[in-house]
């Protein structure tokens, strides 16, 4: 297996693999080597037949301090632009297909509650300290933060939040519906997201597949097309074997075994 220098991948329980970020001394800065890893790690994930679902998840002090403002401090506009600086961010949320739970403790600040965000599952402890202060940084989210908080917690809130660069807390999260659960701890947290992930990994493939892209589809779409798309895809699945693997144990009161086609 690869071994990485600034994340670890293991795999907690059959079917669960887990990224956990590794720069400690940095609070888990996001700097381009680490994201590289990332994608790397999730690209190899993704195409493993035994991961089901995947974790992402940092350390109690700190999931993400943001992006690594060392290495962007004298980023000019021509390299950004002629970089694309920022973009192969978006692998996580455009080329992953499994599921990905974050398990968000300690800070997850700027680019880090960013990438948060991209996840398809969120869960934070009632510590965690998220926020976008890139405002006080003379910039502002380049991660899509901008959208993504405010198609959670709606325009006002998300305003706010931007233009005054403030934290709130994964209670607020929470409340608010970004996250879909505040534990009390950041153990609790993280055993949350691998035993969601495990109950996901216990399904059929095929099935978890298409249920994450239509959900995704909402994001993009009004409800009418999102529907019709939905019912597409849900008539699809009528041609899959899990489908009738699925419906016939139901009917006979027995356990599905997923064929995963
Ligand atoms: N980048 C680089 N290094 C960082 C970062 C960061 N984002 N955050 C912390 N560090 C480093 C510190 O510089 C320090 O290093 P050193 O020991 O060498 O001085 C080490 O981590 C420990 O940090 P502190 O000593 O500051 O720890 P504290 O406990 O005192 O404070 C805080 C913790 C409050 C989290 C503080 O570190 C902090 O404010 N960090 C910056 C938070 C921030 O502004 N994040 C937003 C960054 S901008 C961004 O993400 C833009 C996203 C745009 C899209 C993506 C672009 C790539």
């Amino acid at each position: 297996s690869t071994t990485y220098e600034h994340i670890i991948v293991s795999t907690p329980k059959p079917g669960v693999g887990l990224v956990t970020f590794n720069r400690p001394k940095a609070l888990n800065a996001l700097c381009s080597p680490l994201i590289v890893e990332l994608n790397g790690a999730l690209k190899d994930l993704d195409s493993s037949k035994e991961i089901g679902a995947i974790v992402i998840t940092g350390s109690e002090r700190a999931f993400a301090a943001g992006a690594d403002i060392k290495e962007m401090k004298d980023l000019t506009f021509s390299a950004a632009y002629g970089t694309d600086f920022i973009e192969m961010w978006s692998d996580l949320t455009v080329r992953v297909k499994k599921p990905i739970i974050a398990a968000v403790n300690g800070y997850a600040l700027g680019g880090g509650c960013e990438l948060a965000m991209m996840a398809d599952i969120l869960y934070c402890s009632t510590g965690t300290t998220f926020g976008q202060p890139e405002i006080k940084l003379g910039t502002i989210p380049g991660a899509g933060g901008s959208q993504r908080l405010t198609k959670a917690i709606g325009k006002s809130r998300a305003m706010e939040l931007i233009l005054t660069g403030n934290n709130f807390s994964g209670k607020q999260a929470a409340e608010w519906g970004l996250a879909a659960k505040a534990f009390e701890t950041p153990d609790e947290c993280l055993n949350g997201a691998i035993s969601t992930a495990e109950k996901i990994a216990s399904y059929s493939k095929i099935a978890v597949k298409a249920g994450k892209e239509v959900v995704n589809k909402s994001q993009d779409q009004g409800i009418k097309e999102g529907v019709d798309f939905e019912r597409r895809v849900f008539h699809s699945l009528f041609g899959s074997k899990d489908q009738k693997i699925g419906m016939t144990a139901f009917a006979t009161k027995t356990k599905p075994e997923w064929s995963h086609e």
